[in-house]
């Protein structure tokens, strides 16, 4: 808690009218802040939602994990209809995962059982700290596998993309994958993407490497005046667009939450477009690791 001096707290110099100072401020701030009500219990294990469209493998990756058959796999898409929490231990970490009903494009709304199973998966997708993506390589990246994963950054769940059933295809076709794969997977680029076997536990394990680093990389914070200057550089190199005859300013920038990192921009004089916003996400992911995790940026009107 905030330590006392005199019954003040301890007083923080700040320059108003130079802006100095004021980034610690809000890191001090926001440091006093109780924690979100969205945040999780620290005892909380971290929780893995495996999800993607039918028959691609999830309940057989789930089965794979947990080291035995606890969810029901078969070739009939629609298997599983309720997501399931089951306990998993990976590479010494210990985590939740939650096996989902595949994602149809439109669940029959006159089979009800259908549309309640997509509902559930998306709640669980929800909850979850990163989705396992599974993709079934036998088919490549589909439209409706980028609808999924759209969900999931909007979602602001962590993201690593599976590509199953790499047994099952030659030589010839997994170029082909790989080659489509930076066509149909560059607007989330900085995914992992991992090549793997769920039926025959080929490179399961490469897992195992890959979510401690999510998982860190969604807790990461830049500090304050850090953010504020690097975003004062890239901004004189390249300064938001005139939009609707005004331009932007941005007074000042501080990461308000993780998991995922949350920026918020404070702007006065204009709007900040999608393009701008896209463009300083990009540069933050130069200078920072935010591997497999979205990054919210947020811009307010610094008046409201
Ligand atoms: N060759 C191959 N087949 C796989 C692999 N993973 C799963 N399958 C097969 O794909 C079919 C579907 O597997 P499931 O695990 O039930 O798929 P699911 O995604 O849970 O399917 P739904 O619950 O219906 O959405 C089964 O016949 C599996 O044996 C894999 O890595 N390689
Ligand atoms: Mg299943």
């Amino acid at each position: 808690m905030c330590k006392r001096a005199g019954g003040r707290g301890e007083p923080q110099p700040v320059s108003a009218f130079h802006g100095r100072g004021v980034g610690d401020l809000l890191d001090r701030v926001i440091a006093e802040l109780p924690d979100a009500p969205a945040a999780k219990p620290e005892h909380d294990l971290p929780r893995l939602a495996i999800v993607g469209r039918p028959n691609v493998g999830k309940s057989t990756l789930l089965n794979r994990l947990v080291g035995e058959e606890r969810v029901i796999v078969s070739d009939v898409p629609g298997t599983t209809r309720d997501p399931i929490d089951v306990e998993v231990e990976i590479d010494g970490d210990r985590y939740v995962i939650v096996d989902t009903a595949g994602i149809r494009r439109k669940p029959k709304i006159t089979e009800d059982a259908d549309f309640y199973a997509v509902l559930r998966a998306r709640e669980a997708l929800a909850s979850a700290d990163i989705a396992l993506m599974v993709v079934d390589a036998t088919e490549g990246v589909t439209h409706q596998d980028q609808r999924i994963i759209s969900e999931i950054q909007e979602a602001g769940v962590g993201l690593v993309v599976i590509l199953n059933k790499w047994d099952a295809i030659d030589e010839e076709q997994r170029e082909i994958t790989e080659r489509s794969i930076p066509d149909r997977l560059g607007f989330v680029e900085w995914a992992p993407v991992l090549r793997m076997s769920a039926r025959t536990g080929a490179r399961v394990n490469r897992l195992g490497n890959v979510l401690p680093a999510v998982l860190e990389n969604r807790a990461r914070r830049i500090p304050t005046g850090e953010l504020n200057r690097r975003i004062r550089e890239w901004v004189a190199a390249h300064p938001p667009p005139v939009r609707k005859g005004r331009r932007p300013k941005i007074q000042y920038a501080v990461q308000a939450g993780v998991n995922p990192p949350t920026i918020v921009l404070f702007v006065s004089g204009g709007e900040i477009g999608d393009d701008y916003r896209r463009f300083l996400e990009n540069r933050i992911r130069r200078e920072y690791d935010f591997e497999g995790t979205p990054i919210h940026i947020v811009a307010r009107d610094k008046r409201k």
